[in-house]
C-alpha cells in the first residue's frame, strides 16, 4: 500500500467522524475542559487537510498519545463502575485520534494498520460508544472495519495462504453413541415451537433452521476468518473450565487463537485448553454478524437477543450451569456433547454457595460422584450430541453442561 493509499484510508476514517462528532455530540467536552484545547487544535489541523505536515503530525501524535495515556491510567484507577461515562467517551475519541495520527506518521503501513486495529479494539473495551455518521454504527467498530479492509488489501497482494481445513469431526465413538433424549424437530413452524417448546419451556433439538446462514459455508475456512477477524483482539479463557482454580482470561489476537487452538492439531495431553467463550464477537465484528441470521422463533418475543460466540478446540468444557433467559445454541461446525437437567432438580445439583457461581453446579455432569453428591441419583439427566447445522433450544433455568468433541464454533442467542 502506497502513502497515497494510507491517506485514502485516513480520509475514510475522517468521513465517519466529522468535526461535530468530536465536539457537538459528546459530553466529555463539558466535563473534561482541560483536554479540549489540545484536542481542538489537533482536530482543526486534521480537518484543514494538512495531514502531510512532516513536523506537525509527529508532534500531534505525541500530544494525543500523552492525553491517551493519562485517560488510560485514569480508567484503571478505582472502581470500574464509578468511572464517569464522559471519561470513557473521551477515551473513544482519543483512541480514534491516535489511530489516525499513527497512520499518518508511521513508515510501516502494515504495522500501522495493525496498531490501529488493536487500538480500536482496546477503545471498544474501555471506551463508551460514540456514534459515527454512517447509520448508527459505533465509531471504533466502524474504524476497525475500515482498517481491516485496508489490511486485507495488503494481504491480497501476497501469495494466498495455504488453505487449512478445520476437521469436521462429527463426534467420537463416545459422542455418536449417545442417543438424543430431547425431541428432535425438523424446522418446526413458529406456532408449533411456541406451543410445544417456548411456552411449556421444554428443550428440543431443531434441525434445518440454519442451513441458509452464510457462516455454514464460510467459517470452517480459516482463510476467511483470518481475513475478516485475524487482527482483532478478543478475550480468551484458559484453564479446564470457568469454575476451576486454574481458570483465567487473557487478550489475544483472534488469528493467533484460531491458529494455535482451533485450526491446528493440538496435543490434547499437554496443550492447555483455550476457549473464546460467551464473547460478543458480532457487535465487535459486523462482517461476522452478517454471516448469521437470527432464527425467526426469537423475533416473536424479543427483537434484541444477546448473541454470543463460542469458538474453541476439542475438549472445552462449560460446567453444568443455568442462565436466566431462553437460548438457541446453534452449531456452525464441530460437535458438542450436552447434558441437561430440569430446573426442578436444582436442589439436587449442589450449586456453589458463592453468589458469583451460584448458577453453577459443583457436580461433574460427565462423571457424577454419587458418594459425594447422593441426591444426584434422583436427577434425570438428558443427553444429546449437538452436531453441525443443529440448534438446541435451552429454556430458562435449565441446567446445561457442554463439552466440545472436536474443534467447534457455536453461536448462542439469549432471548426473552
Ligand atoms: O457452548 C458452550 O460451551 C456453552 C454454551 C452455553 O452455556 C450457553 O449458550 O448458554
Amino acid at each position: 500500500m502506497m502513502e497515497s493509499e494510507i491517506k485514502k484510508c485516513v480520509k475514510e476514517l475522517l468521513v465517519i467522524c466529522p468535526r461535530k462528532t468530536f465536539f457537538d455530540q459528546c459530553s466529555w467536552v463539558q466535563k473534561e475542559p482541560q483536554f479540549y484545547k489540545v484536542i481542538k487544535s489537533t482536530v482543526d489541523f486534521l480537518v484543514a487537510g494538512v495531514c502531510e505536515s512532516a513536523i506537525k503530525m509527529p508532534q500531534n501524535l505525541v500530544k494525543v498519545g500523552l492525553l491517551y495515556d493519562i485517560v488510560y491510567n485514569q480508567l484503571h484507577t478505582g472502581q470500574w463502575k464509578e468511572v464517569d461515562p464522559a471519561k470513557r467517551e473521551l477515551f473513544t475519541i482519543l483512541s480514534f485520534l491516535r489511530i489516525i495520527h499513527i497512520l499518518l506518521v508511521s513508515k510501516d503501513v502494515q504495522q500501522s494498520l495493525k496498531d490501529g486495529i488493536y487500538l480500536a479494539d482496546l477503545g471498544l473495551m474501555l471506551g463508551s460508544s460514540v456514534a459515527s455518521t454512517s447509520t448508527s454504527a459505533d465509531l471504533l467498530t466502524e474504524s476497525a472495519s475500515i482498517l481491516t479492509a485496508n489490511l486485507s488489501q495488503l494481504h491480497a497482494q501476497e501469495p494466498p495462504l495455504k488453505r487449512i481445513k478445520i476437521e469436521e469431526c462429527e463426534g467420537t465413538a463416545e459422542g455418536s453413541g449417545i442417543s438424543c433424549d430431547v425431541p428432535v424437530l425438523e424446522c418446526p413452524s413458529l406456532d408449533y415451537f411456541g406451543k410445544n417448546c417456548y411456552e411449556p419451556q421444554q428443550p428440543a433439538l431443531l434441525r434445518k433452521i440454519m442451513n441458509d446462514w452464510p457462516a455454514m459455508d464460510r467459517w470452517h475456512d480459516p482463510n476467511y476468518l483470518l481475513r475478516v477477524a485475524g487482527e482483532r483482539t478478543v478475550p480468551v479463557e484458559t484453564g479446564s473450565q470457568y469454575s476451576s482454580d486454574d481458570w483465567s482470561q487473557k487478550l489475544m489476537k483472534f488469528g493467533e487463537f484460531l491458529m494455535q487452538s482451533v485450526a491446528t492439531d493440538r496435543n490434547l495431553a499437554t496443550d492447555p485448553v483455550s476457549y473464546l467463550a460467551q464473547h460478543d464477537l458480532f457487535d465487535q465484528i459486523p462482517a461476522l454478524r452478517r454471516d448469521i441470521i437470527v432464527p425467526d422463533y426469537i423475533g416473536c418475543t424479543d427483537t434484541a437477543p444477546r448473541i454470543r460466540a463460542w469458538l474453541g478446540p476439542k475438549g472445552t468444557v462449560s460446567p453444568l450451569h443455568t442462565d436466566p433467559c431462553h437460548n438457541l445454541l446453534c452449531q456452525v461446525f464441530g460437535s458438542k456433547t450436552i447434558i441437561l437437567a430440569r430446573p426442578e432438580d436444582t436442589d439436587k445439583l449442589y450449586p456453589h454457595d458463592h453468589f458469583i457461581l451460584n448458577n453453577t453446579s459443583r457436580v461433574d455432569a460427565r462423571q457424577p460422584d454419587y458418594e459425594r453428591f447422593p441426591l444426584l441419583r434422583e436427577v434425570r439427566f438428558y443427553r444429546l450430541t449437538l452436531r453441525r447445522g443443529e440448534v438446541l433450544y435451552i429454556p430458562p433455568k435449565w441446567w446445561h453442561y457442554v463439552e466440545s468433541l472436536s474443534p467447534s464454533f457455536s453461536v448462542s442467542f439469549w432471548f426473552e
